[in-house]
């Protein structure tokens, strides 16, 4: 039976900039699939190779599927539609999948715009489309398909989902398989080596109300540390990685295992062979302020801190359990061990103007970190934010919805105007850490990286991908007014998923009081934080943050 995943040819100028990334769910996927017996596994990486229909289909044609799989986070869904309806046409017989975290929480809307889909595979999947699999090889399907937990699909003209399968729980079973992957293009420009996405973590114990990722993964679950190196290792000697990121939402929260896995790295050597970064959260970096030397040792060098707003207003708006002090002091500590770090804001709600976004420059440059980016906010319709600000929320066009395009008008300010607001934070930053900071911050390994940063930033600038600003004629401040996002108004929620959030909106009570009582929780380990030190501090996710192993 043969399988040919996709993933599909969509760009946008945020993240991108930094390279070309490896799709992690292919490798994770086909680790698991072989596993159970499937070794006729294909893919297609249509964003890295630019991979447009009618080179689509002409690869489908040669290579004749039983099943085609595609991936999709919400920006992408389009893309990801039409790549399977190019599927329909070119393998009429071959069983059209569609995975990914938009998938997952639309399925009535994808299912309703895009009726060719024949099954989606809800939340977390490997042990779902295994058990798909084995229920097409076995002849067992469609019939037996609403006996398959973790799928949607349409039986005539009803939406059909199957009762939620549970996550992953041994996640060290997942054995990924990174030879899927055609290792030469996956770049990280800033450093000049091949960069990999391995996933150590999967879960955020928090409940960021702005955020889909503590949805989707449910409960935390840590892999065995010492199972993550080996993969590491391997990705190192069998690919040639010299960096990765940890996919992770929260990789450090289980301090225990995350030394493990450092402790791990430096025993190996591997310290010496390949560098990373992490995304994570604040209070977890100086609950670590003693740690920080050893994990820059263990090649711990760049750390992305969701700092996510100046304000503090903001902050509890995002149920954030941060301080703006905190965030400070967690980027002077970074700085200190000699990590790069890097500042996320969100900007572009309802009551952003122009002295807000100003706020947040100033912040970031009295803080000081080495890079900073400011995220448009935009509203996952499978967030609680979302439930509770949905009647502001006009464009329901989810490919701009990728944190480079405002989505939301802020009351006082246009789009463009948002846009020139944050283009402006973005010049003065890098202008003045290229003149100021970055040529003359040591000789090494530091210099070369912040220099390989502002190579990968001038890049997509000159090439005006950055920012997505070629697409929407963005060409400084004089065209602020001038600028078109070229939202298709036509996009609009459709019926049966409207349907579903009115029926949510229980759940959502319920999420609401979850969120009260970690809130709660949070405020007591403040409470013991408070004791021993900075007394300046109110609530937070740190302290005494790390999990039970069983948790
Ligand atoms: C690495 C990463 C990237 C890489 C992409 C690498 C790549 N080629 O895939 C880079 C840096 C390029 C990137 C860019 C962007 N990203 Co990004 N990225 C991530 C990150 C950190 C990890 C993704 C990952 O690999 N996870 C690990 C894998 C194993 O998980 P997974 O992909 O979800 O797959 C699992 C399931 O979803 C499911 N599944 C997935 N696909 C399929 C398919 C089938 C057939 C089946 C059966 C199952 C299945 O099974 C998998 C295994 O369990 C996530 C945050 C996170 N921690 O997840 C954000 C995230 C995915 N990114 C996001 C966004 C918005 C973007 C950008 C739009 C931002 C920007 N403008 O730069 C761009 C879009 C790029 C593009 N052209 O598509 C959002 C998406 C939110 C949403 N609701 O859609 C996330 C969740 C971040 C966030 N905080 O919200 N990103
Ligand atoms: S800490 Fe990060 S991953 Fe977790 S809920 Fe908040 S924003 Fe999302």
């Amino acid at each position: 039976m043969r399988i040919v995943f996709i993933h599909p040819n969509y760009h946008s100028g945020g993240a991108e900039i930094a390279g070309n990334w490896p799709p992690a769910w292919v490798a994770y996927l086909t680790g698991h699939l072989r596993r159970a017996g499937f070794d006729d596994i294909h893919f297609i990486d249509a964003m890295t190779h630019h991979i447009g229909p009618e080179e689509l289909r002409a690869r489908l044609a040669a290579l004749k599927p039983d099943v085609v799989g595609l991936t999709a986070i919400t920006p992408a869904i389009y893309e990801a539609e039409e790549a399977l309806r190019i599927a329909q046409e070119v393998c009429p017989d071959a069983l059209r999948v569609l995975g990914g975290i938009h998938a997952t929480f639309m399925f009535r809307q994808v299912l309703e715009e895009a009726p060719w889909v024949d099954v989606i595979v809800r939340g977390e999947g490997e042990e779902i489309l295994v058990n798909l699999m084995e229920a097409v090889r076995d002849g067992r399907w469609p019939a037996e398909r609403r006996k398959i937990r973790g799928l949607a699909f349409k039986d005539g003209e009803e939406i059909v989902a199957t009762q939620a399968a549970s996550t992953v729980k041994d996640l060290d079973a997942i054995d990924p398989d990174w030879s899927i992957l055609d290792w030469d293009k996956y770049i990280y420009v800033p450093l000049g080596v091949k960069v990999a996405i391995p996933n150590m973590a999967r879960g955020c114990p928090f409940t960021c109300s702005f955020c889909s990722q503590w949805k989707f993964w449910r409960d935390y679950r840590v892999r065995d540390p010492k199972k993550v190196a080996d993969e590491i290792e391997r990705l190192v000697t069998d690919h040639g990685v010299g960096f990765f990121i940890l996919a992770d939402e929260e990789p450090t929260i289980n301090k225990k295992k995350f030394v493990e896995f450092c402790q791990e790295l430096i025993d190996r050597g591997l310290n010496k062979r390949v560098t990373w970064g992490i995304n994570t959260r604040v209070t977890d970096i100086y609950r670590d302020r003693d740690l920080l030397k050893f994990y820059r040792e263990a090649g711990l060098v760049h750390v992305s801190l969701g700092t996510e707003a100046a304000a503090q207003l903001k902050l509890d708006l995002f149920n954030k359990e941060t301080t703006v002090a905190e965030n400070k002091e967690a980027i002077r500590l970074l700085r200190e061990a000699d990590i790069f770090t890097e500042a996320q804001f969100i900007v572009g709600l309802d009551n952003e103007t122009k002295e807000t976004l100003e706020e947040t420059f100033q912040m970031a440059w009295d803080w000081q970190p080495d890079l900073a980016n400011w995220s448009m906010y935009t509203p996952w319709p499978f967030t609680p934010l979302f439930q509770e600000i949905r009647d502001q929320v006009e464009v329901f066009d989810f490919s701009k919805y990728n944190f480079v395009t405002p989505i939301m008008k802020p009351a006082a300010l246009t789009r463009g105007e948002l846009l020139d607001g944050v283009m402006k934070n973005y010049r003065r930053f890098y202008m003045r850490k290229a003149l100021f900071h970055y040529p003359w911050r040591g000789t090494g390994f530091r210099r070369r990286y912040l220099l390989g940063c502002l190579k990968a930033f001038l890049k997509a600038g000159v090439g005006r991908t950055f920012y997505d600003l070629g697409k929407a004629g963005y060409w400084g401040p004089q065209t602020k007014g001038k600028v078109d996002f070229h939202f298709d108004d036509s996009r609009k929620i459709a019926d049966a998923q409207m349907a579903d959030w009115e029926a949510s909106a229980d759940r959502a009570a319920k999420a609401a009081e979850r969120r009260a009582a970690v809130k709660a929780q949070m405020g007591e380990r403040a409470e013991e934080r408070r004791a021993f030190k900075m007394p300046e501090v109110a609530a937070c996710g740190g302290g005494k943050q790390q999990m039970d192993e069983e948790a």
